[in-house]
Parts: structure tokens; sequence; C-alpha cells
């Protein structure tokens, strides 16, 4: 098959961050099916347990290690661990993150710095652990979790947004500096996925309507719903195969159309 149109990520291994459950969860079960080793970490030891047990249930050995991505020196020392034990990694998804929803003028510098190290500083400094073993390799992919908060502000998520849009910009730095080793770091933006992160915007109220949140999201996404972790996986293997050699510093909004849309007019 042309290399144009391959899809498969056999042979290749993958780490992605902060995947025992949620969407790093659906994205490494996806590259496992599509054929990749798949590598995780978590912050907790019964976190990487639980993600294992899951991950074996989907019929797939992960490799699971405990490692927090703002801690340098622990993320080094996981990235040699892996090239020990599984090999030279050739995709990273830099997934583990953290929102705050705190509005700007009772949000403390500590809480604003937390988030910014969490989803800014951890994925630089993921990626500057794998990119020297994917230059020896000849080729590397980095896909980045930005978000709507890449593009859009909100009230309560300065932080977040922040980091979200940094990321946007450093997806498009490390295409710009290493786009000649053959690695290409391109970043997904999620719309609003039903996962752990958003319960809270999604549970029901005491009269049981839905939360408020819930009705404004579905009312801003022309496709009318949450969307599911299970949809990025297809946008996220095509970003890890060979398909996509040509695609470099592109963040692939994955919305249901929010970015697209207005919001509904009044009747
Ligand atoms: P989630 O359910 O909260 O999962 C996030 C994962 O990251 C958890 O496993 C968490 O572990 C881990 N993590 C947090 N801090 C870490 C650290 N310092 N070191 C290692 N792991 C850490 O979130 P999700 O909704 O699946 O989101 C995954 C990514 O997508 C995030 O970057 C998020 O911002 C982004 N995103 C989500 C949505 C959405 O609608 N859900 C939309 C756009 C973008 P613990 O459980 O131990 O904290
Ligand atoms: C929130 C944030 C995000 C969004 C996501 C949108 O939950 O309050 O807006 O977590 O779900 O990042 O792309």
């Amino acid at each position: 098959m042309s290399s144009y149109l391959d899809f498969s990520l056999n042979g290749k291994v993958a780490l992605v961050t902060g995947a025992s459950y949620g969407i790093g969860f659906a994205i490494a079960s996806a590259f496992a099916q599509a054929g990749a080793t798949i590598c995780f970490n978590d912050i907790k030891q019964e976190l990487v347990d639980k993600g294992v047990a899951a991950y074996k249930e989907a019929g797939i050995e992960a490799h699971g290690y405990v490692c927090d991505v703002t801690n340098e020196e622990q993320v080094n020392a996981m990235t040699a661990q892996i090239e020990k034990e599984v090999g030279v990694i050739d995709i990273l998804v830099n997934n583990a993150g953290i929102i705050k929803r705190i509005p700007m003028c009772d949000m403390t510098a500590a809480e604003f710095r937390q988030v910014i190290d969490v989803d800014l500083n951890a994925p630089f400094i993921v990626s500057k652990a794998v990119i020297p073993g994917m230059i020896k390799k000849g080729h590397g992919k980095i896909i980045n979790i930005c978000s709507m908060m890449s593009e859009l502000g909100r009230e309560t998520v300065s932080a977040y947004a922040s980091a979200k849009g940094g990321l946007k910009m450093l997806t498009r730095n490390i295409c710009s500096e290493y786009g000649e080793y053959n690695i290409q770091c391109n970043g997904i933006g999620p719309g609003y996925i039903e996962t752990p992160q958003t319960a809270p915007l999604r549970e029901l109220q005491e009269d049981g309507s839905r939360h408020p949140f819930d009705q404004f999201i579905v009312g801003r996404t022309p496709a009318a719903r949450w969307l599911k972790p299970e949809e990025l996986t297809g946008p996220a293997v095509f970003l890890a195969s060979e398909a996509s050699n040509a695609v470099n510093g592109h963040i692939l909004y994955v919305d249901g159309g929010i970015l697209a849309y207005i919001g509904k007019q009044p009747n």
C-alpha cells in the first residue's frame, strides 16, 4: 500500500499522557487497534493499576508508568525506562490536563500557575524529552490536545484558555523547529466531550432538568449534543499515521461545528 494511504500504526511505540481513563484512554485504545504498542502514565499508582486493568479488559497489553508530567526529572526517567523496556517513542500525545473554573479576580496566582504548569509547561517538558529519540529514529508524531479555549474565551477559565492558547502556539513552534527532522506536531481541539472533567457541567438539577451549561453547549453546537471521547479517535489515528506526513502545525478541531457557528438564532 502507498504510504500516502497508510493509516496503520503497526510497530509504533506510542506514549499517551494521563491516559488511564477519559480522552487519553480512548485515543490510546484506538492506537492499539491500529497496531501500536501503548505506554501511558498517571500521577498515582492506583490510577495506573486501574488503567492497566481497563486496557486489559479491552484486550490491550498497555505499559503503565507513575509519572507527574510537570516534573522534568520524572518525565526524563519515564522516557528512558520506556526506551529500555518498550522502544524509542514514535508517537506522543500530550493529553494530561486539568481545569479550574474560577472567576479570574477570585483566582490566586498559585492556582493560575498550576493550570499553566500541567496544560502548557508539561507538554513542553514531555516533548523535549522525546524529540531527541525521534530525531535519531528519523520520524516522529506529536499530538497536543488543545481545546475550544485555544480559540475562544469564556467566564471562569482564564488560566485554562491561556494554557490551551499557548499550547496551540507550542504546536506551531515544534512544527517550525523540528519539521526538517520528519517530525510532525499537530493539535486536536476537542469540542465538549463527555468525560469526568466535564461531568460537573452535565449534572442534572435537583428538579431533574438539565444543567444550564449543558443546555448552553447543546445550543452552541450545530451537532446539538456533547461528543464522545471515541469521536476523537479517527482524527487522532490519522495524525499519528504516515497518511498525515504533510500535515504539520495544524490544529484539527473536532467540535461538532462549534467554531463555525454563531449560536442558535432566536425564534
Ligand atoms: P480527565 O478526564 O480529567 O483526564 C485527564 C487525565 O490527566 C487524568 O487521567 C489525570 O489524572 C491526568 N493528569 C492530570 N494532571 C496530571 C499530571 N500532572 N501528570 C500526569 N497526569 C495528569 O480529562 P479529559 O476530559 O479526558 O481531558 C483530556 C485532555 O483533553 C485534557 O488536556 C483536557 O484539557 C482536554 N480537553 C477536554 C475536553 C472535554 O470536553 N472533556 C475538551 C477539550 C479538551 P488524575 O485523575 O490523577 O488527575
Ligand atoms: C470546561 C472547559 C473545557 C472544555 C473544553 C472545550 O470544561 O469548562 O471549557 O474543559 O470542555 O476544553 O474544548
